[in-house]
């Protein structure tokens, strides 16, 4: 399991021209990513996100401490602009936690679990359906002095969106990967304080707003 840290910007003219003289290109990758609920949202609401893509599974979690690690201001600052969350890509024990959450649900079901990634009949078992489903244009750099990922991606919707990531093993430096997208975010020349919105909080405005509506209710979005 590892934790992805990750901050979103906002991509200008300036920004690329930036990045394509700093960073050392990794390619460009097409993939469409399909995320899974019940249709009460019990896993969102949690801000448990599960997705497919590619044909691989993938959990985000939020990470089990709570964010108020001693910090100074600037660092308080830099750390709201990031997000971070646990990325479980096993499939058994996705099926777990998964199970774990929406206990009720499986309570009077069948819910034996094949693990084999093609098998999807363990969403219907314990009620999941896709709720979003949309293709994703990514343009990949890293800064290797940095040892920061920065990705470029353009959804299908029309929403283009930048992060700068740093994946951290578990028990993983968190303060040290704060400082690696801070150091990045700088020389990009991002300059604003305000968190920029995600694919997923464009695609559900527009598309499912009740749900958006409650997960922003709920302060998940
Ligand atoms: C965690 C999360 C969602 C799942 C994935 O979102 P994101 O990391 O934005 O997608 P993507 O395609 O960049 O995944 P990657 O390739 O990096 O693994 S959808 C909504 N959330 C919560 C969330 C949040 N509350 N705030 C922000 C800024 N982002 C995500």
């Amino acid at each position: 399991m590892s934790v992805e840290v990750e901050r979103k910007f906002l991509c200008n003219a300036d920004t690329l021209k930036t990045l394509q003289e700093i960073g050392v290109c990794l390619g460009q990758r097409q993939f469409c990513d399909q995320y899974f609920d019940t249709p009460k949202f019990d896993l969102t609401l949690r801000d448990m996100w599960l997705r497919k893509r590619k044909g691989c599974w993938e959990l985000k979690c939020p990470t089990t401490s709570n964010g108020t690690e001693e910090r100074s201001g600037e660092q308080s600052k830099a750390a709201a602009l990031c997000s971070r969350y646990k990325e479980i890509t096993n499939l058994p024990e996705i099926q777990l936690r998964v199970k774990e959450v929406i206990k009720d649900v499986c309570a009077d079901r069948e819910t034996e679990m094949s693990p084999s990634q093609e098998d999807e009949s363990w969403l219907s078992k314990i009620n999941l359906v896709c709720f979003a489903e949309f293709t994703t244009v990514r343009r990949s750099f890293t800064l290797e002095e940095e040892g920061v990922q920065v990705d470029l991606d353009q959804a299908d919707f029309g929403y283009h969106v930048g992060e700068i990531e740093v994946l951290l093993p578990e028990g993983g430096d968190l303060q040290s990967a704060l400082e690696k997208i801070e150091r990045t975010a700088g020389k990009l020349g991002l300059t604003g304080d305000q968190r920029v919105e995600g694919k997923m909080h464009v695609y559900l405005k527009s598309n499912h707003p009740e749900h958006y509506a409650k997960l922003l209710s709920e302060h998940i979005l």
